[in-house]
């Protein structure tokens, strides 16, 4: 072997080596990469050097050296590796397993939503079932079809945001159970939840936009006693075991019309601040559909008779949880809505 033998072979074994020693995961390979390139026995450098003898001198001192350079970048490699090795199995040792998780937010239900959907759920048991229609509406179908007198004052300019074009945005859900009605014959039993609009100023009572859910059923001789009692069974259901009562009231679109009270949510019926003392609630409108609304809905009113009803789930969000200003409600601060998280 010449000095140039010695010395491209020591080269070799160092790349390969350190190569290897990078790679290496774990102690032990680590330390049998040791042994296999400068083991005193029979490791491949240790060995190289065993043959160094049979050069001369000059040329001894040429590949000792190379020999020399390439024990030591093998080691600082080995040493380098050790230290990475452990350095990760300290960061290991030093984490605590058993601290928990930190908490991540995944969002949840709106207070209004899950009022909605509670009422949506009891409704549906009794047979009713979910429509839906469009935001934007025609005036004829928001007003004209609900036995809205021309002269009404909801329809004012100052009330109902206008579109152009002829349009407006519905300021109730009514307009869904005309479009249901004159799409499927009776009986028909539905529940309309969805967005209305009014022109209002943003105060601590009324939001422009807002959301209500109305109910109606349509049958041969559905009555007010279907209505009371249909009703009365939801209160119990959705605000617990409450006494409700019944109190004449008007709307163009029904006759009679009353409202329902429930005894109140907060102090049982004795009288608090959140009932103004009354001990009574005012939780929905109601009543008989006018045989008008029936007949522009194209529903025989001398065969078919209706009730139907409307409430407001943020008014009901707010009775439940003592929220004094809706718009607490529509302000999406999380800080506010996470309390209510169930
Ligand atoms: C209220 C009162 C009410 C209705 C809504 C209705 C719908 C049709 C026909 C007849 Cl298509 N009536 N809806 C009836 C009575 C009252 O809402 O105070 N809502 C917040």
């Amino acid at each position: 072997m010449t000095v140039q033998d010695f010395t491209s072979t020591a080269q070799r074994l160092a790349e390969e080596g350190i190569a290897r020693v990078g790679s290496a995961a774990t102690a032990a390979e680590l330390e049998a990469l040791r042994t296999a390139l400068l083991g005193r026995k029979s490791g491949r450098l240790t060995e190289l050097m065993k043959q160094l003898p049979s050069l001369s001198p000059d040329a001894r001192r040429d590949a000792g050296a190379a020999i020399n350079q390439a024990k030591s970048a093998l080691e600082q490699a080995l040493e380098a590796r050790k230290a990475a090795l452990a350095g990760s199995g300290a960061d290991r040792a030093a984490q605590d397993l058993t601290m928990p998780a930190r908490r991540t937010w995944q969002g949840a239900k709106h207070p209004v939503t899950v009022v909605i959907e509670e009422i949506t759920e009891i409704f549906k048991e009794l047979g009713f079932t979910v429509a839906t229609g469009p935001e934007a509406e025609l005036e004829w179908y928001n007003f004209g079809a609900l036995n809205f007198p021309p002269d009404h004052p909801a329809m004012d300019l100052h009330d109902t945001l206008y579109l152009s074009g002829g349009g407006l945005l519905r300021t109730h859900t009514s307009p869904v159970q005309v479009r249901t009605l004159q799409k499927y014959p009776p009986p028909v039993r539905i529940l309309a939840p969805g967005n209305c609009y009014r022109r209002d100023v943003f105060d601590a009572s009324h939001a422009p936009m807002f959301s209500q859910i109305e109910g109606l059923a349509i049958d041969e001789r559905t009555s007010f006693v279907d209505l009371k009692a249909t009703l009365t069974h939801f209160a119990q259901r959705f605000f617990g075991a409450t006494r409700t009562r019944f109190r004449p009231s008007y709307f163009p679109f029904t006759e009679p019309s009353a409202e329902m009270d429930v005894s109140c949510v907060l102090c049982k019926g004795a009288g608090c601040p959140a009932c103004k003392g009354s001990g009574w609630m005012e939780i929905l409108g109601s009543g008989m559909v006018h045989p008008a609304v029936l007949e522009s809905s194209g529903v025989d009113s001398e065969r078919y008779t209706g009730w139907a009803f409307g409430m407001g789930p943020a008014r009901v969000a707010m009775l439940r949880h003592g929220i004094p200003d809706i718009r607490l409600l529509y302000d999406s601060d999380i800080r506010f809505l996470e309390q209510f998280v169930r």
